[in-house]
């Protein structure tokens, strides 16, 4: 990737592609230009046949402090109408390789929404999740009142909606958040092996797994029963099915084409 970012440092470890938010002083406060960044870099990674899965993360003290409360604090509805920055969401949510959120301390608003809308989150022993809003007079508008419910139930995520409560890494963890809990001082390095695991497996099967997983927060069960059973059977037509299944019943490991 040749791109020169702002606000976001790219890097890749082995199969996996880095993107690593990049404005300290202001907590990784997502502004539009670098959600634009982070998606682009996130694009550039999913269209790289060297790369397997993607890992999203801030630095020790924030993951992201919320959308850039100070670009918005004076925008009209029909400014906000007229920003692209949910768009940006939209094209996260077309990413069709596994994003993993590497969250260490502050994921609040737009931050926590932003780690909820990755397929999986690892985070440290620092992290903070909160859906804080209400203490700006409004309310999630990127996803977290949907995912946040969806993920922890409505009874905790109506105490932090309406009340701004935080998760710690361990709540985070009870209430199905977040995936693992590492310590801040090796928590990118084991996200990093999870990640190159993930990576490492057979890439079509690996996209088709996702995309059915997620089925069940787009469509109703029948229609996504249905649609796991269609790409199911898609991936019969793939070389890596045949590879995979002989290398089982000839006792040695698979040697994945991604095709
Ligand atoms: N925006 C801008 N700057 C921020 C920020 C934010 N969200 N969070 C922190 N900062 C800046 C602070 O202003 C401060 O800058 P300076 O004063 O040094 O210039 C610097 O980061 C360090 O912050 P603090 O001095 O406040 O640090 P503390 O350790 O004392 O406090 C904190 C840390 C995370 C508890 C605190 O900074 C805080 O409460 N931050 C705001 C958290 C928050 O309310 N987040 C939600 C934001 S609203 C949309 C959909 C969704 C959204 C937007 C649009 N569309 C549909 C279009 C999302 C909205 C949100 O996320």
């Amino acid at each position: 990737m040749t791109q020169q970012f702002e606000f976001i440092l790219t890097s890749r470890e082995g199969r996996v592609g880095l993107v690593q938010f990049n404005r300290p002083a202001a907590l990784n406060a997502l502004n539009r230009q670098l959600m634009a960044e982070t998606i682009s870099a996130l694009e550039a990674f999913d269209a790289d046949s060297e790369i397997g899965c993607m890992v999203l993360t801030g630095n020790e003290r924030a993951f992201a402090a919320g959308a850039d409360i100070k670009e918005m604090a004076n925008a009209t509805p029909a400014a906000m109408l007229d920003n692209p920055f949910i768009d940006y969401w939209d094209r996260l949510r077309k990413i069709s390789k596994p994003v993993i959120a590497a969250v260490s301390g502050f994921a609040l608003g737009g931050g926590c929404e932003l780690a909820m809308a990755c397929d999986m989150i690892v985070a440290s022993e620092s992290a903070r999740f909160g859906q804080p809003e209400i203490n700006l007079g409004v309310i999630p508008g990127a996803g977290g009142t949907q995912r946040l419910t969806l993920a922890v139930g409505k009874a905790l995520a109506m105490e932090m909606v309406l009340n701004g409560r935080f998760l710690s890494a361990d709540e985070a963890y009870r209430f199905g958040l977040v995936n693992r809990v590492f310590p801040v001082e090796n928590h990118l390095e084991e996200t990093l092996k999870l990640a190159n695991e993930i990576a490492a497996r057979a890439p079509v099967a690996l996209r088709m797994a996702k995309e059915a997983v997620n089925a069940i927060f787009e469509m109703p069960l029948a229609a996504g029963l249905a649609h796991e059973r269609r790409l199911f059977y898609m991936l019969f037509s793939t070389e890596d099915q045949k590879e995979g299944m002989e290398a089982f019943i000839n006792k040695r490991p698979a040697n994945w084409q991604g095709r």
